[in-house]
Order: C-alpha cells, then sequence, then structure tokens
C-alpha cells in the first residue's frame, strides 16, 4: 500500500449521506438541499477538505440519484471553492442500481464504487439488499473509465477485497487504487468499528493502493486519528456520524472538519489542498 507524503493527509468531508439514516429529524444541522450542500462544502474547505463526498436528495428530503440535482450542486459548489466533488453512486435504499450511477452524468471528478453486497438487518429496508454484484461493479466502473471519472473503491469487509482484485487484474482501475476501507456499517453486517478491524483490514490492503478511513458513530473520531498514524486519507462528516461528541450534536460539517485538521497538525500533517489531493491522486490538476 502508498502511505502519504508523511507531512500531508487527505480529508474528505461526506456532508448529508442517504436518506433515511441521515435526517433533519436527527440532527436539523445536515445540509440536504444544494444551497446547503454548497454552502456547507465551502465552509468545509476554507477548514481543510480536498473532497466532498456527495449524496443528493429531492426536495422532501429523500435520496435521489438524478442528473439535475447533481449537477445543481455540482455548479453551486464549483461557482466557490476548488474542492473535489466525489459522487455518491451508493445513492440510498430507495434507489436502484440504474437510479444510483446517474449521477455521474454531472461529471464529478471521482465517485465512489461499493465493492460487494451487504444485507439491512436493521430499520425499515431490514431484509432488502444493498445490492452490488460482480456485473453490476465492473458495468460502474467501465462507465467511470469512459468519463475520466477516479473510483473511490468502498471495502466494507474483508471479502470485499476480492472484489478489488478483480478490477485490478482486469485493468478496470487505474494507479494508484484508491480504497476506502469503511468501518462500522453494523447496520448492513459489516466489519466492526474497532482498531482491531481497522489493523486488519489494512493488512490486506494492495500494494499501490492509497487508503482512506471512514468510521461509523462515535468511532469517527478515534478510528480516522489511527488513519492519519497509518498513513492514510480520512474521511468525516455528517454522513457518518451526527456528534461532535457524546450527546453533543454536530453543528456544522466545518466543525467537525476543523477539528480533524486541528489533530493532524498536532501529528505535524498539514491537510491536503484538493490541487496536492489531485496530484497524489491521480486526478487532472485544474
Ligand atoms: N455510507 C457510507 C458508510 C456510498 O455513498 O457509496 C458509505 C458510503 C458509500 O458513503
Ligand atoms: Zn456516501
Amino acid at each position: 500500500m502508498i502511505k502519504l507524503p508523511e507531512d500531508k493527509v487527505i480529508i474528505t468531508v461526506a456532508q448529508t449521506g442517504a436518506w433515511p439514516l441521515a435526517t433533519k429529524a436527527l440532527n436539523p444541522n445536515l445540509p440536504e438541499q444544494p444551497d446547503e450542500i454548497a454552502e456547507s462544502a465551502k465552509a468545509c474547505y476554507q477548514e481543510g477538505a480536498a473532497i466532498c463526498h456527495i449524496h443528493a436528495r429531492d426536495k422532501e428530503g429523500k435520496s435521489t440519484g438524478t442528473k439535475e440535482v447533481f449537477q445543481e450542486i455540482h455548479d453551486k459548489i464549483r461557482a466557490q471553492c476548488n474542492i473535489i466533488v466525489q459522487d455518491s453512486t451508493g445513492g440510498g435504499p430507495n434507489l436502484t442500481l440504474d437510479q444510483r450511477i446517474e449521477c455521474i452524468l454531472a461529471k464529478p471528478e471521482m465517485a465512489s464504487l461499493n465493492m460487494g453486497s451487504l444485507m439491512r438487518v436493521t430499520g425499515q429496508y431490514k431484509g432488502i439488499p444493498f445490492a452490488n454484484l460482480r456485473e453490476d461493479i465492473e458495468t460502474y466502473v467501465t462507465r467511470m473509465k469512459g468519463m475520466g471519472i477516479k473510483p473511490e473503491m468502498e471495502v466494507y469487509s474483508h471479502a470485499m477485497f476480492r472484489e478489488v482484485e478483480n478490477l485490478i487484474k482486469k485493468g478496470l482501475v487505474e494507479k494508484p487504487y484508491y480504497v476506502n476501507l469503511v468501518l462500522g456499517m453494523t447496520y448492513q453486517g459489516a466489519e466492526e468499528a474497532t482498531p482491531k478491524s481497522l489493523n486488519s483490514l489494512y493488512e490486506f490492503l494492495p500494494e499501490e493502493a492509497i487508503f482512506n478511513v471512514t468510521a461509523v458513530g462515535a468511532a469517527q473520531l478515534p478510528l480516522t486519528t489511527m488513519g492519519m498514524v497509518l498513513g492514510g486519507c480520512i474521511r468525516i462528516g455528517m454522513e457518518d456520524n451526527m456528534y461532535y461528541r457524546k450527546g453533543e450534536l454536530a453543528k456544522s460539517n466545518a466543525q467537525l472538519v476543523a477539528r480533524a485538521v486541528r489533530i493532524a497538525r498536532e501529528l505535524n500533517k498539514e491537510p491536503a489542498t484538493p490541487d496536492e489531493a489531485r496530484k497524489i491522486l491521480g486526478l487532472k490538476v485544474k
């Protein structure tokens, strides 16, 4: 695996997340509509985020994959700052596979690529799979490749490395590979957010992969700190964690970015600017 330069960390902010897991009812400060997402992205960029992971919502607040809404979000973000735009193709449980991939027509620089299927084990979608079969993954990545969009490969468990290997073997992803280790999606029956799980997933990373650490819930703070120590990128934000600390809701995504940057600086690391991140990840520098 490739470590980041010792004095750098690439910070992604995942601001919104999927309905019904992340809602204003759970935290009224959650940005959902394009203006809110863009304004919040600018504040996160100013605090040190280099990448913005985007989920879009319709006017009622439910997940949508429509090109128009993603385009509006991209345009509004790009009018205000240089942050890298990364769309979610995980979408939300109310979306079909075709609806989830539609967002890439709005031409993000990056997009998430979920590396296997999970079963929703609690909540209103209990028993409905989050389906990402090998053929679906290959279709998604082929479309991304054709448009010059860099995939962030979402790995939620050890088994998903088989899909990473499959894409590498078939030449469907380009170096440096970018793998997001996602811990704590226990709602979907995935790997727990513990240091042991992170260490173990880390051991399975392919050569020539840059890695990112995402941890859901209270584990976001300790495991992203561990991710920095291990030489990885980190993702923070309300998609994965609504709280600043126990019993205290986050006031904004920027508040979570600011804390991550303070911790990075204590570890002698500076947040990579979007252009520095583009160079490291092999994206076109603007
Ligand atoms: N909800 C995250 C834990 C995606 O959007 O495609 C995983 C995620 C995947 O962000
Ligand atoms: Zn997401």
